[in-house]
């Protein structure tokens, strides 16, 4: 009989040789007439599922709360010098998407990852802090924030929390980070269990619920699928940021000599 010549590329999430694409086998017009929502549409195509809806809810609000947090942060700010070099959307969105980072906004993957492995090999609160400071030698991914604390909470960390206590079926993770922040914040009022933190722990108390092994998360963590919710959602925003730019046609930035210590030597004076 026939051989099929073997592939170079093998696909598991979408197909597009039929009258019209599908996701994971649905009909993209059946995702519009069903009325998927854009986290539906994420659940078929980053995890081949269709989420209940706590879950769907839970990745909506995600998207939400991350899209936009200022001409401040670094992303934005990097999108919004490159779109006065004159750069075109791409290039902008590009800059800002790869300012996303163990510091800002991509420390959610490692957050899930160290708060689920001391959750796991059963360490106490103080145990994690102190394992993160002497063995790992590194700031605890998903506590601190540069502008909110205890005196200033993070609304959107609120938000979060409420929804998944009120609609998940089980929140351990987050239950544990909240018991490390209550370490933390006695130390320093800024070293709240921040944004990402409360992402990347609800996102394991999510899949968890959801069946997936323990396996199965932590490849997904490899993946960085977990962080790929931060570049989705703030990409929204970079892009207002940048569009924002090109409307104001705001002319070449320059960092002003009053701001930067010049301290520069000659190599023989070093
Ligand atoms: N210390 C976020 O640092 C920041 C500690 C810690 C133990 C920690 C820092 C950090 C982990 C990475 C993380 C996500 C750099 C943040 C986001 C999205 C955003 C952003 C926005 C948006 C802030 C001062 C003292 C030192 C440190 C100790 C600090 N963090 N100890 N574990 N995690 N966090 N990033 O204030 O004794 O004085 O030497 O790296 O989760 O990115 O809105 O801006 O939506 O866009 O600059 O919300 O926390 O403080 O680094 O000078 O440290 O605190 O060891 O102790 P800061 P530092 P000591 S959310």
């Amino acid at each position: 009989g026939k051989v099929r010549r073997p592939t170079n590329f093998i696909c598991t999430i979408s197909d597009d040789r039929g009258e019209e694409a599908t996701y994971c086998g649905i009909p993209i017009s059946e995702v519009v007439e069903k009325d998927y929502s854009i986290a539906d549409v994420i659940g078929l195509l980053w995890f081949k599922k269709k989420f209940p809806a706590w879950a769907s809810k839970f990745i909506d609000m995600v998207i939400k709360v991350v899209a936009d947090h200022g001409p401040a942060v670094s992303g934005a700010h990097n999108a919004k010098v490159t779109a006065r070099a004159g750069k075109d959307l791409m290039s902008c969105l590009a800059t800002g998407i790869l300012t996303i980072g163990p510091r800002f906004g991509g420390a959610i993957d490692g957050a899930a990852k160290y708060f689920k492995m001391a959750k796991e090999k059963g360490m106490d609160p103080y145990e994690f802090v102190d394992y993160m400071k002497k063995v790992e030698k590194k700031p605890i991914p998903g506590i601190g924030h540069r502008i909110k604390s205890t005196k200033n909470p993070d609304k959107r960390v609120e938000l979060l929390k409420n929804y998944a206590k009120e609609n998940f079926p089980s929140t351990e993770l987050l239950d544990y980070a909240l018991e490390v922040e209550k370490v933390t914040t006695a130390k320093k009022e800024n070293l709240i269990l921040n944004v990402d933190g409360t992402i990347g722990v609800l996102l394991v108390d999510m899949f968890r619920n959801l069946g997936y092994s323990d396996a199965e998360i932590d490849e997904l963590i490899e993946a960085g699928a977990f962080n790929a919710f931060f570049v989705l959602g703030r990409s929204i925003g970079f892009i207002g940021h940048i569009l924002d730019e090109k409307r104001l046609a705001m002319p070449l930035y320059r960092h002003p000599w009053d701001d930067i210590l010049y301290d520069v030597k000659r190599p023989e004076e070093a």
